[in-house]
């Protein structure tokens, strides 16, 4: 289901443009950061691994070889054994995490790096520079001689994907995976539930799935339009994600889960119908996207009962430091009509008030997740009503370019994800033709290129920006073909700014280059 073939139409009907005067002539993306090359090797043989190459480098050659192989699968392999370009590797623990060197002499070409994610990141360099000669010789090569000196700006090179309004089947994830690790990205931030559907088994409770995850098999939801497939429903079990999070680690990436709670979960209390208030009795508020009091109550036991099971099966399946408990858009109203969330409300605060309990929800969150080990992430929004402790909390900022260096300087860290930029189910431009949402107005590839995260936060604010993420809210998103227009490239705009310093970032460069970066779901297998 991928297709990587350049000369396809690309969709957002970018003339192919030449690669810009002076520009090193190889087809990498992101831009490395010091690149000094010359001359052209034969680019009829494959990248091969030097017998005495170490484990850790061994192991980096084989997951990017593998990665190479299926995402072009129909090209001449550019990675293989025995006869080739050898590539002798060294590891020198003084290069930053992630970083690599690659000298090209007479001798051949070395690698160098400091851990098995720079051994990684280098390969895919190669990779991406013999793909480009072979498929351009015109304009890019395998160098003869020279040095690529490289290393990631940001450490959270990351992409949302919201498998709850549509569910993606286990190779619609491979695929999208193995595209972000061509990208050089390294977190994938999945959105495991929503007011629409639960997609994560959790032990106990099969009401959740059964009764959530198939649309149009239950009473809460309309069908979806059109043929059913394998896609109009479905959810992970721990053996699916288990199998998910061996594939993404082999790739460098780290998957984050994410619960969205309170708000987000109308289905949940459709399914669940202990965690209401029995007293909570007519719809006295909707949410943004009009569902009727679809917020988890924190007066209700059964909440904390349900949600220790819930953190219990993410921290068994998921090793990552993170778990986001969503936090978004909680509707002002919420709780309001609760007779057991005035009575909490009044204990705690001495009043009834949405966010001072949406506060004590996420913090009582925050602190479960500590027991097990783990911080929580949230949506911005977790930081109203007297937000979190700030120590170890991770903040995704959505809202506007700005929001994010506010919470940093509350002591959060911060991603930035604004959606004026990095919302992919954002329309590309205001062709009638295009499709996509219309609330951050269009989102131009040039918008997601030359987007500057942190360019007007003050130095000292600066390391709490943990990096950048692209986000992808799939309630339009019914076929595949339209996931991979709206994807690509702005997936690999955003790319080059994680990872690129922003003084190599030449739009014109990424342009010439982007038609060569891998494309999943665009056909429907
Ligand atoms: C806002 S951004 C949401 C999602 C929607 C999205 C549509 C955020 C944290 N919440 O529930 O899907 O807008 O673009």
């Amino acid at each position: 289901t991928l297709n990587g073939v350049p000369g396809e139409p690309n969709w957002e009907k970018l003339e192919q443009t030449a690669l810009p005067e002076g520009a090193a002539p190889i087809s990498v993306i992101p831009a490395p950061l010091d690149v000094q090359v010359d001359g052209r090797r034969d680019t009829a043989q494959p990248l091969v691994p030097a017998a005495e190459a170490s484990l850790t480098a061994q192991k980096a050659f084989s997951a990017v070889r593998a990665l190479a192989g299926r995402l072009f699968a129909d090209e001449e392999p550019l990675f293989g054994h025995g006869a080739g370009h050898v590539v002798a590797t060294a590891e020198d623990p003084g290069l930053p995490d992630g970083g690599y060197e690659i000298a090209f002499d007479a001798e051949g070409i070395a690698l160098t790096a400091g851990d098995e994610h720079g051994f990684r990141h280098g390969f895919i360099t190669l990779g991406q520079m013999l793909r480009g000669a072979r498929l351009r010789p015109d304009e890019f090569t395998l160098p003869e001689t020279g040095i690529v000196r490289d290393r990631p700006r940001f450490g959270w090179r990351g992409a949302h994907l919201d498998v709850a309004r549509q569910f993606y089947v286990m190779q619609d994830l491979v695929d999208f995976l193995d595209c972000l690790a061509w990208n050089k990205l390294n977190h994938f931030h999945m959105h495991l539930n929503d007011d629409e559907a639960w997609r994560l088994e959790i032990p106990g409770w099969p009401a959740l799935t059964a009764r959530t995850a198939f649309r149009g098999g239950d009473e809460l939801l309309p069908p979806l339009l059109g043929t059913p497939s394998e896609r109009s429903g479905g959810f992970y079990t721990g053996d699916d994600i288990r199998a998910l999070v061996a594939h993404a680690a082999g790739l460098g990436i780290e998957i984050i889960p994410e619960i969205d709670i309170p708000g987000h979960c109308y289905c949940v209390l459709r399914a669940l119908p202990q965690l209401c208030d029995p007293g909570e009795n007519r719809i006295y508020y909707r949410s943004v996207q009009y569902f009727p009091n679809n917020a988890l109550n924190p007066a209700v036991d059964a909440t904390w009962n349900f949600l220790g099971d819930v953190f219990d099966t993410l921290v068994e399946l998921f090793p990552a430091r993170y778990i986001h408990a969503g936090a978004d858009e909680v509707a002002e109203g919420a709780w309001l009509e609760s007779p057991l969330a005035r009575t909490l409300g009044e204990k705690l605060f001495g009043k009834v008030e949405t966010f001072s309990l949406q506060s004590y929800f996420l913090k009582r969150v925050q602190e479960m997740l500590r027991e097990r080990g783990r911080d929580i992430a949230v949506w911005e929004e977790g930081a109203l009503g007297g937000g979190l402790e700030v120590d170890g909390a991770l903040l995704v900022a959505w809202k506007e370019s700005k929001s994010g260096r506010a919470l940093a300087e509350q002591g959060y860290r911060v991603v930035l994800a604004p959606a004026e930029h990095y919302y992919l189910d954002i329309a590309r431009s205001t062709e009638w033709w295009e499709p996509g949402a219309s609330w951050a107005g269009t989102v131009t590839l040039r918008d997601t290129y030359d987007y500057e995260p942190g360019g007007d936060w003050p130095d000292e604010l600066k390391g709490q920006l943990a990096g950048v993420q692209t986000c992808l809210w799939s309630e339009n998103l019914a076929t595949p073909g339209l996931f991979a227009h709206l994807v690509y490239p702005r997936i690999s705009a955003m790319a080059e700014t994680a990872w690129s310093a922003s003084e190599r970032k030449d739009f014109d460069r990424f342009r010439a280059i982007q038609d060569l970066m891998p494309v999943s779901h665009r056909t429907v297998a």
